[in-house]
């Protein structure tokens, strides 16, 4: 039996980068997640008869909003739900699931790298039948949805066990409860040589993989543990914590410093690596080797052919706008094109299907492949220990002779962080309106060449994405970029992308602070950043 529920618009449902991001409480006001969900299905329906996959990254409100959306998604006439156990599913199972299943699409519950917990964040994605983050004519349509939502829909049901697999109905759907590792981990079976790694495991290669108690932690113990034979305790803060222990579940250098520490020192195991709050980042870390997730996409690319599930070659690569231009080198040396795209997963997936694409990457630690449509944060580190596997050679040695081969893309991320909204949007319209006339103009050793506001025209369906990002260009290839973050629930964060290429004949093993000095110099002459912040250094560099 139907019940049509009487509501309100809520302001600003607008969909960011990845899907529609808030803190706890503000989902928990009455009709908040109901009416952004009945959003989604009034635009992508009508969704009688289909099949729909919701899972979240486990995180505090996950269970709740499961409960609320399966009741929603059963009045509003889908035939199925098909629910990870625990309401488990990262991002990239989840991506297989759709794919695997034939759903119409998903709702993924999570707010990937941000903190959980009552006091922390949330979010709710939308993914179509390609198993991708819908994209932009979708999520528009979604927010002026809510923007006039009168009512929305559910049924009378007792809460679903989401801790028993199986099928159960409610109203006159079937919601069925999966095991949320097997089909992600036979997957992976078929892309990478299993049997090479697990040799390798045998002969006394060693790694550790921080979960951050997040969503990777069962499926790292799984693949890892059980399938590759790496010690019990390789998969380290393995158990999903709905507040993630009180942690940032960013894979970097700040919040996973713990592993970072000890892959620089005297007991680091071969390899390490960790993963984000949904299981879609990577982070990659050899003995004594940071490998920035730019050049790890490049690395990846130049080396994919060593992995069955590419052994065929690329078909092109694309990379986010502010990653580095390593991966370009890469496919210019594999005579495959490289695709520039604005930030944020939903950009890669026309490419991917297109089959105009087969690795794509972004700086912000995420790399994936046309095996799913999200980034997918154990596969990379898969692919890493086919790669280390098949060549024989530690991390610090393959980025080294990379280097040496495709020249060294020096690179950093400085995020500043809590802005008032008015403060980061008088910096970037400023910014903004200074860059025809930078071109010709130099700071310290560097000259502009050119500089613009980023804007995309996808090449299979020619819609256009302005305001992208504020590039500055300088002669030699170096550049900045300067954005502002679309994933926050807190004021604004500004991101500042420095990059300097050194070619292969030059200074390869420099740091990368030293490296950039003249570009963090000229992002502030450029930018304003103190004169309109405040702020003297950035809150994260990655
Ligand atoms: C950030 C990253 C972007 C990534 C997005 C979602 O977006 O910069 O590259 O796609 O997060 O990743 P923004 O708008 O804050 O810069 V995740 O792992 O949070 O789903
Ligand atoms: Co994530």
């Amino acid at each position: 039996m139907t019940t049509t529920v009487a509501t309100t618009p809520y302001e600003g449902q607008k969909p960011g980068t990845s899907g529609l991001r808030k803190k706890v409480r503000v989902f928990a006001q009455a009709n908040y997640a109901e009416n952004f969900i009945q959003s989604v299905f009034d635009v992508v329906g009508p969704v009688t008869g289909k099949t729909l996959v919701i899972g979240g990254d486990g995180r505090y409100y996950n269970r709740t909003v499961i409960q609320q959306a399966i009741r929603i998604a059963a009045a509003n006439g889908y035939s199925q739900v098909l629910v990870g156990k625990g309401g488990i599913l990262s991002t990239p199972a989840a991506s297989h699931v759709i794919r695997k299943y034939g759903a119409s699409g998903g709702l993924i519950l999570s707010a990937s790298h941000n903190p959980g917990g009552p006091d922390e964040d949330f979010g709710i994605k939308y993914n179509i039948a390609n198993g991708g983050p819908a994209p932009e004519g979708v999520t528009d349509a979604i927010f002026a949805r809510t923007q006039v939502i009168d009512r929305w829909l559910t049924v009378e049901a007792p809460d679903v066990d989401l801790d028993t697999c199986g099928s159960v109905a409610v109203g006159g759907m079937t919601v069925s409860v999966i095991d949320p590792v097997a089909d992600y981990a036979d997957l992976m079976e078929t892309l990478f040589d299993f049997a090479a790694i697990r040799a390798k495991v045998a002969a006394g290669f060693t790694m550790a993989f921080d979960a951050m108690h997040a969503v990777t932690g069962p499926y790292a113990v799984e693949i890892l543990e059980k399938r590759l034979g790496f010690a019990p305790g390789t998969v380290r803060n393995g158990v999903p914590l709905e507040d993630f222990g009180g942690h940032h579940p960013d894979p970097n250098m700040v919040h996973a410093k713990a592993l970072f520490d000890l892959m620089f020192s005297a007991a680091a195991p071969d390899f390490g690596a960790a993963s984000d709050g949904d299981g879609d980042r990577n982070l990659i870390v050899g003995r004594g080797r940071f490998v920035t997730p730019s050049d790890s996409l490049a690395m990846l690319a130049a080396n994919a052919h060593l992995a069955p599930g590419y052994r065929a070659g690329l078909k092109g690569i694309a990379r986010s706008m502010p990653t580095s231009a390593a991966a370009d080198r890469v496919a210019e040396a594999l005579g495959v094109p490289c695709f520039e795209t604005p930030t944020g997963w939903k950009f890669f997936g026309n490419l991917l299907d297109a089959g105009m694409a087969t690795i794509c990457g972004e700086e912000s630690a995420g790399t994936g492949s046309d095996h799913v449509r999200e980034k997918d944060g154990l596969w990379a580190v898969l692919l890493w220990l086919n790669i280390l596997a098949v060549r024989g050679q530690s991390v610090d040695a393959i980025a080294r002779e990379h280097w040496q081969r495709f020249g060294r893309n020096y690179y950093a991320r400085h995020d500043y962080e809590g802005l008032p909204t008015d403060t980061a949007n008088a910096l970037i319209a400023e910014l903004t309106a200074a860059l025809p006339g930078l071109p010709g103009k130099s700071f310290g050793p560097l000259v502009v060449a050119s500089a613009d506001s980023f804007a995309y025209l996808d090449p299979v369906d020619g819609s256009t994405s302005a305001n992208q990002g504020l590039r500055v260009l300088f002669e030699g290839g170096s550049r900045i970029v300067f954005r502002l973050s679309g994933t926050g629930t807190e004021g604004a964060t500004l991101r500042v992308y420095l990059e300097r290429y050194e070619p292969a004949e030059g200074l390869l093993d420099r740091d990368t602070p030293d490296a950039l000095a003249d570009l963090i110099a000229a992002a502030e002459a450029v930018a304003g950043i103190a004169r309109h912040t405040g702020r003297t250094a950035p809150d994260v560099v990655t």
